[in-house]
Parts: structure tokens; sequence; C-alpha cells
């Protein structure tokens, strides 16, 4: 069959873009503690930032991930039942995603995959990429924030797994974490499965090198939310007045990113109506990134409703790969 016959594509329900991000920019820059929420990190521009972060040295995440995944994905193929759905919340490039693709389709030669993200371009080419290489691959694409995305997963029929890769859940915080997993949760049968990819705690000085790497391209993937600000809501950020910032607090477990003033300044932006003063050294609070225990993990899974059944980790203890079983009620 065609690729184009095999993929069905849909659109955010709602247009939430632009109405949306003016709303959640007003919030946060007029607050107190300035802050702009991390899911605005990810429009076309974003996402290939992220890409090129995902391939960087320093962010050993990824391929950390991968070399797991490479290692077990027949492992955890093997537990599932034979016709599950494929579902991945976050797919992003879905380049990991091959390995389970490839594990599953070895069994059955025929999967159906359910990729959900927030970026539209994202999907659309990574959708492409995996039907020219996979004949017995058929895709169901939803361009929507996880909730969303969500809703549509829990009207699936039949068996699932359900991928929730690269340590998004780090972006988090530890509460909203366990909520969302009781979410998930919710609308599992008992055979469905979720894979979850959780980076671990480690020395700060690796975590600093990870979020803050010498190319520079941690810093343009930050600061491209004021250039997001400046191309969608005529916003007139000068990015040469903000700097990057990332910092591990130990005890919390957790890497939070900003971006600092360099100066006093006074940025109109049109869309807003509105002008924004900043102190200099100033910070806008863009993403945490928050790192576990295995313990934590533990703790985590329970609170979700979830056992781990099966967990892979990296020689270094780096990262870990989690297989939740749904706990009974
Ligand atoms: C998407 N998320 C898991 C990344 C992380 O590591 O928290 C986002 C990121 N921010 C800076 N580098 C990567």
């Amino acid at each position: 069959m065609l690729a184009r016959a095999r993929l069905t594509f849909v659109p955010a329900l709602s247009a939430p873009a632009r109405a949306d991000f003016a709303t959640a920019v007003r919030k946060g820059l007029f607050a107190l503690r300035k802050r702009l929420p991390c899911r605005y990190l990810y429009d076309a521009e974003g996402s290939r930032l992220f890409e090129s972060i995902c391939a960087l040295d320093e962010y050993y995440l990824t391929r950390t991930e991968r070399a797991i995944l490479c290692e077990s994905s027949d492992l955890v193929v093997s537990r599932l039942p034979r016709a599950a759905t494929l579902v991945e919340l976050g797919s992003g490039s879905a380049e990991k995603t091959r390995l389970l693709i490839e594990a599953l389709l070895r069994r059955t030669h025929k999967l159906r995959y359910v990729p959900i993200d927030i970026s539209p371009s994202a999907l659309a080419q990574s959708a492409r990429s995996l039907l020219a290489d996979y004949p017995g691959l058929s895709i169901t694409a939803f361009a929507a924030e996880y909730g969303a995305g969500l809703a549509r997963v829990h009207q699936l029929h039949g068996p699932k797994l359900v991928l929730w890769l690269g340590s998004n859940v780090g972006n988090f915080t530890r509460a909203q974490a366990a909520r969302f997993l009781r979410t998930v949760r919710a609308g599992m049968a008992p055979l469905d499965r979720l894979l979850m990819g959780v980076d671990l705690r480690k020395s700060g000085a690796i975590l600093a090198r990870a979020y803050d790497d010498p190319a520079g391209v941690t810093a343009r993937f930050n600061c491209n939310l004021l250039a997001r600000i400046n191309r969608e809501l005529g916003g007139a950020f000068d990015l040469a007045q903000f700097r990057h910032r990332a910092t591990y607090d130990a005890a919390r477990g957790r890497v939070r990113m900003e971006l600092v003033s360099q100066c006093v300044q006074r940025v109109p932006i049109a869309a807003l109506g509105a002008t924004v003063a900043f102190e200099r050294d100033e910070a806008i609070h863009t993403e945490d990134s928050f790192k576990y225990s295995l313990r934590e993990m533990d703790v985590l899974a329970a609170a979700g409703g979830f056992a781990v059944e099966w967990r892979g980790l990296d020689a270094n203890r780096w990262f870990s790969l989690n297989l939740l079983a749904p706990r009974a009620d």
C-alpha cells in the first residue's frame, strides 16, 4: 500500500497556538518571578534545535537510552500480546522508536503506530520517513498536547504499548508526574504496558555540560523562546541581551533552565500591547528537568498506579528504561 494511504494525520482539535501563547506570555512575563511554560520551546525551530541537542556528545541521554533500547527491545516486545498497537507520547523525530518498531515487526509484520506530539512539523516529518522505511507500518498521528492525546489513546481498542521516552517525565514536577501517570494508567487494560525512559541522578558536572554545552546549542534552544515571541507576537527582544543559564540543585535532583537579562531593559510586545521591564540579572524560568534515583522511580511508578515489571540500565547507571504494568485497583 502507498505510504500516503497508511497515514492518518489528525491536527490539533482547537487552534490553540497564538491566543494561548499570548496568554501564557502575558501571565508569565508579568508575574513576580518571570517564567514561560517549557512546552512553548518546541515550535518548528525549537524542535529542530532539540534534535541537534540530542546529537551532542554532552547530552548523554539520547545515546544512552538508545543503547539500552538496542539491547532490550526484543525482550520488551516478548512481554507484550501479539497484536499490540504502539503508542508514543511526545514522539519528536521517533528515531529511537525505530528499534521497537523493528522488534514488533519481527513478530507480526503489520503494526499500527500512534505518535502524539505538539509539533505538527516534527510529527509529519517522522511519519513520512517511517512509512517510507517500513511497508508493514500504518500510522495514526495526533498533533496534540499530552492531555488531548491521552483522551485519544483511551479510545483505542486492543492491547497497547505506550512509550514515554527521552526522560520527558523530567520536565514535570514530581507531583505532576505522578498525576500524569495516573491519567495514563486510567486508560490502560491489564495487559497494556508503559515503557518509560527516565534520566537518573548523577554528578552535577555531567549535568552542567549536558544542559549548557560548549557549542551553545542548548543556549540557542532556550533563546529561541524569545525569538518565538518576536516572530509570533511582535516582540522586540534583543537576544544578545539575554544569557542562557542552567543550574543543578542536587538536593532537589533538578536542573533549572533560565534566560537571564544582561542589563536593565524594556521590551515591547506588540500583540500584548504591553512592555515588559527587566532588571539586570533578572531571570525568566523556562524549564526544569528532574532527575530520579531508582528508589524515586519506584515511588513514582507506585504513585502512578504501576509496578515496575522490568528495568534496563546502562553500565554507568546514568539512564533507566522502565517497563511498567498497571496495578490492579
Ligand atoms: C525534552 N526534555 C526531556 C529535555 C530534558 O533533558 O529535560 C529538554 C532539554 N532541555 C535542554 N536540553 C534538553
